[in-house]
């Protein structure tokens, strides 16, 4: 009887994208999580759950052992830095860039900036190393909204198309980091589980790179 797994993901991009490299596994939901309430998944595989958590609370699940292994995005990750797992894979998969954003033709200040983000982690290092003293105001989520009524004069915030910014009149300042999704694996199972693991983590390379044509 082969060892079962459990596999952390998070509802809308990262599942949507890690769907696809799982059906190359073989690995099918048996339940869509837009329709169903259930918060553990059956696969067509009967040794392999998916567990459906929100998107921070990833590496919180596969930390504490309640998920062998998960699909976090880097972001996420870095607000995380103590965080004991391993991180195998970059699965290459919900890419965008860190960035820090503000309104458009905004005046340099001479003051502390105000900085809005979820990011709190990656802000506090990313300004740090510019050497600018700032003040950060920890938000969670719609970091758009702080600098339009006022409350920042910059926000930290992950950026795709761009279009969210434009359409808040904020435009994209600072490069902090690429960002994709990344396989991570409870240390414990990487041990009590290492054929399992082990397989899967190859396989899921195998399949990166054919996605990716390298
Ligand atoms: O909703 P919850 O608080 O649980 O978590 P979440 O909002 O972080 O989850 P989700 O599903 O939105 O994002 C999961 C992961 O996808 C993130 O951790 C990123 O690694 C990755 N990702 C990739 C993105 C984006 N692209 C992205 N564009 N996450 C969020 N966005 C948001 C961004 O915050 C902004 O509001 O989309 C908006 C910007 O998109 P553009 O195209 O207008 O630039
Ligand atoms: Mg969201």
């Amino acid at each position: 009887m082969p060892k079962s797994l459990t596999l952390a993901l998070s509802k809308g991009r990262i599942y949507n994208e890690t769907l696809p490299l799982l059906k190359a596994l073989g690995i099918e939901p048996i339940d869509d999580p837009d329709i169903s309430r259930k918060l553990i998944l059956s696969t067509n595989q009967p040794d392999i759950n998916l567990i459906i958590v929100r998107a921070s609370n990833v590496p919180i699940y596969v930390e504490y052992g309640g998920a062998d292994i998960g699909v976090a995005g880097k972001d996420v990750l870095l607000e995380h830095p103590k965080a004991e797992l391993y991180e195998p894979v970059d699965l290459k998969i919900a890419c965008c860039k860190l960035m820090t954003a503000g309104p458009i033709n905004a005046v340099m200040k001479t003051s502390r900036l105000k900085v809005a983000t979820k990011f709190v982690e990656s802000t506090r290092r990313f300004y740090a190393k510019q050497g600018q003293q700032v003040e950060i105001i920890k938000l969670y989520g719609s970091m758009e909204l702080a600098p339009l009524v006022g409350m920042a004069d910059q926000i930290v915030d992950v950026v795709d198309t761009g279009n969210t910014l434009r359409a808040n009149g904020l435009e994209p300042i600072k490069h902090i980091a690429n960002i994709s999704s990344r396989l991570i694996v409870n240390k414990a199972s990487m041990k009590t589980k290492h054929t399992a693991i082990q397989n899967f983590i190859d396989r899921i390379c195998h399949v990166v790179k054919e996605h990716n044509n390298d």
